[in-house]
């Protein structure tokens, strides 16, 4: 397994290139915050739960609704995958407790040391009622949206709603997040943001998941694009892919790239992630690879204005009940 805090300084890597990835990758390696004012201190410590929204055993995830200095919150919490890189480590420095014997197995209860047992915590405060909404266990509907459904349904719902991208913006303005940038092109047209997504702890690659944000702000979604985007969506997989190499030695064969529809905020993103890890929403009723896009706008440059597409919505989405109403369901 690749340790990604080790970087090899690649003389082929590009001039752009190797200035952006020099500070990137220094926080979450001491399991510090990246505010240096919250290192230490545990702003979860006067979390109330109110309730538990849902959670996984095969996921090792628990998301928590409550409240923080009377503010509506949501906390995540997961247990991270166990790094080869501290294997050694763990098995020296931990203590165990016999559990079952029997014959040739036996099972232990291992108590590893605190900085190598480690949870990633995700805090969302003030959450709103979507916040809340977003991790309730739903169950889901498939919607077959033609292109009439989208101007008369899909497009008035998402501008009524305005979902705030000011953390989107955060990025691309670097008041947010600057330091874990890993590429940038910076042209206003064709340039993106390429860093990790909240989702990747950067442990280890297993479960490796970046995100190309893009300098344009003006594309909604994968409903937006047309033909006029191919330069961006090459530029996309061509300098992502490249710098994913550089920084994780991960080639264009182990990762996914693609685009959601619906997409969770309204302002073009692509997911990389790494083949082997069932990222939430790589299925194939949301994620639209980024090779087919581009040869779909090849053959028909309004493919994604005419076409019916299908996905996935949460009984309680909004948008589910615009479909009905619609009659549509
Ligand atoms: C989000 C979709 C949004 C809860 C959670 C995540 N990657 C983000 C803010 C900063 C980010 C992301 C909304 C929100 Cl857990 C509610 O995602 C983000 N920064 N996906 C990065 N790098």
């Amino acid at each position: 397994m690749a340790d990604v805090s080790k970087r090899e300084n690649n003389p082929e890597a590009t001039e752009d290139f190797s200035q952006r990835i020099k500070k990137a990758k220094t926080d979450h390696e001491d399991g510090r915050g990246e505010n240096g004012e919250e290192s230490g201190k545990n702003v979860l410590s006067g979390f109330q739960t109110t309730t538990v929204l849902s959670d996984s055993a095969r996921e090792k995830t628990i998301f928590v609704h409550g409240k923080l200095a009377d503010q509506n919150a949501v906390v995540i919490l997961e247990k991270t995958p166990i790094n080869e890189d501290i294997l050694s480590e763990i098995f020296k420095a931990s203590t165990l407790e016999l559990d079952i014997r029997n014959d040739i197995y036996s099972t232990y209860r291992l108590q590893a040391p605190p900085h190598l047992n480690e949870m990633k915590a995700t805090l969302v405060c003030p959450a709103t009622e979507k916040h809340v909404k977003k991790y309730q266990r739903q169950e889901s509907f498939l919607v077959e949206e033609t292109a009439d459904d989208y101007q008369s349904i899909t497009l008035p719902f998402i501008q009524k709603q305005s979902f705030s991208v000011q953390w989107v913006y955060n990025i691309l303005e670097k008041k947010a997040e600057s330091e874990r940038i890993v590429f940038e092109d910076s042209d206003p047209k064709l340039g993106f943001v390429l860093l990790p997504d909240f989702k990747w702890d950067q442990k280890q690659t297993d479960n490796l998941y970046l995100i190309a944000i893009t300098h344009q702000r003006n594309i909604k979604s994968l409903r937006d694009l047309r033909s006029e985007h191919l330069p961006l969506l090459q530029n996309i997989l061509q300098k992502g892919k490249e710098a994913i190499l550089q920084r994780y030695s991960l080639p264009a064969s182990k990762m996914r790239v693609y685009l959601h529809y619906q997409p969770s905020y309204y302002h073009l993103h692509i997911h990389f992630t790494k083949l082997g890890y069932e990222a939430p929403g790589c299925g194939v009723e949301r994620a639209h690879l980024l090779t087919d896009v581009i040869q779909n706008l090849h053959s028909d440059p309004h493919y994604y204005k005419t076409r019916t597409l299908s996905f996935p919505l949460r009984a309680d989405d909004g948008l589910l009940g615009q479909f009905k109403k619609a009659g549509k369901l």
